[in-house]
């Protein structure tokens, strides 16, 4: 059963793209939010890094989720309210759900085309199970829907994404996540845990350039929905590993001087100079639970893969 709530057909241009975009150009480095990524063509691609060979925190999350349904059901009861944050494709969401027959489903993302669809194909797979997708960016301040009301919920927060901020505005968003969901709320989160190196830049580096695609993608938005002339093939991806901040760093490269324009306002870069598009900060096992603690949530239990690439752990409120 899929109830569309507040859901536009069409998009508009978006006044916080072009404030964040233009803020990020003027900075010192340049530096935007990555949440600008994900238009459907991002979308789209970040659904194709989830299935390279080089890419494995999908990869393990979904077996753990496939492979812990008693787990969570002991641990977690039924008759919840999943509220799942930056949902995507939900690809990984129907372990969850059938392991713990839930009383309703809430899907929330920004591209609101991605979520419509998939959507559609959860309440067709889960007949009789109330979907209410939202549209909104759930770092900023959301509503959730009456009809689930008085119903304790379940936030499924997967995929690491919470490393996509830093760490005080993941602390933050941990907040706001706990006052959202309320006092008998859990929390079901992964994260990505710090590895070897190499194996950390070729995840964010593929062979086939999906990611550098991904991160590319970017321009074309800008150029399209902010009156850009980027010259998109004159950057290059990087993929760097900071040691000190324990995260990926994705940037934008300069391979030439250039010059250009958004929304009006001019732009010059230096040959080497990059744009900080995002950065993946990965956990150990402490700085995890510190993390969640300071979050306001206190966790219960944690399933990792047998070589330790990637946690799922349970919080409560
Ligand atoms: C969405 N997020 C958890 C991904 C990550 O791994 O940080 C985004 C991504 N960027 C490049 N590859 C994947």
């Amino acid at each position: 059963m899929l109830l569309t709530h507040d859901m536009p057909a069409t998009r508009t241009i978006d006044p916080a793209f072009r404030r964040d975009i233009l803020a990020g150009l003027a900075r010192s480095p340049k530096a935007t939010p990555p949440i600008w990524f994900y238009d459907r063509r991002g979308s789209e691609l970040f659904e194709d890094i989830t299935d390279l060979p080089e890419y494995y925190p999908t990869r393990t999350e979904t077996a753990l989720l496939a492979g812990h349904g008693d787990d969570f059901a002991a641990a977690i009861g039924s008759g919840r309210a999943v509220v799942e944050f930056g949902a995507g494709s939900a690809r990984k969401t129907p372990h969850l759900l059938r392991a713990i027959d839930p009383a309703a489903y809430v899907p929330i993302d920004i591209s609101g085309d991605f979520l419509r669809a998939s959507s559609a194909e959860l309440a067709s797979a889960f007949p009789g199970l109330p979907v209410l997708p939202l549209v909104g960016d759930f770092t900023g301040t959301l509503a959730l829907p009456d009809a689930i009301d008085g119903l304790p919920r379940l936030g499924f927060f997967p995929g690491s994404t919470i490393g996509n901020s830093e760490p005080d505005t993941a602390v933050d968003l941990l907040r706001a996540m706990r006052r959202l969901l309320g006092d008998e709320a859990m929390l079901l989160i992964g994260m990505d845990r710090i590895k070897d190196r190499d194996r950390l830049i070729a995840a964010y580096d593929d062979e086939a350039g999906v990611t550098a695609a991904f991160n590319r993608n970017l321009l074309v938005r800008i150029n399209r929905e902010l009156e850009g002339d980027l010259p998109v093939d004159a950057f290059a991806h990087r993929a760097i590993w900071n040691d000190e901040k324990a995260r990926i760093e994705m940037h934008l490269e300069a391979t030439e001087p250039l010059h250009f324009h958004v929304a009006g306002q001019c732009f010059h870069m230096k040959m080497g100079e990059t744009i900080h598009t995002e950065s993946s900060h990965k956990y150990g096992a402490r700085d995890e639970r510190l993390l969640l603690r300071a979050g306001g949530w206190e966790p219960t239990a944690e399933w990792m893969d047998p070589d330790g690439l990637f946690a799922l752990v349970l919080a409560k409120a």
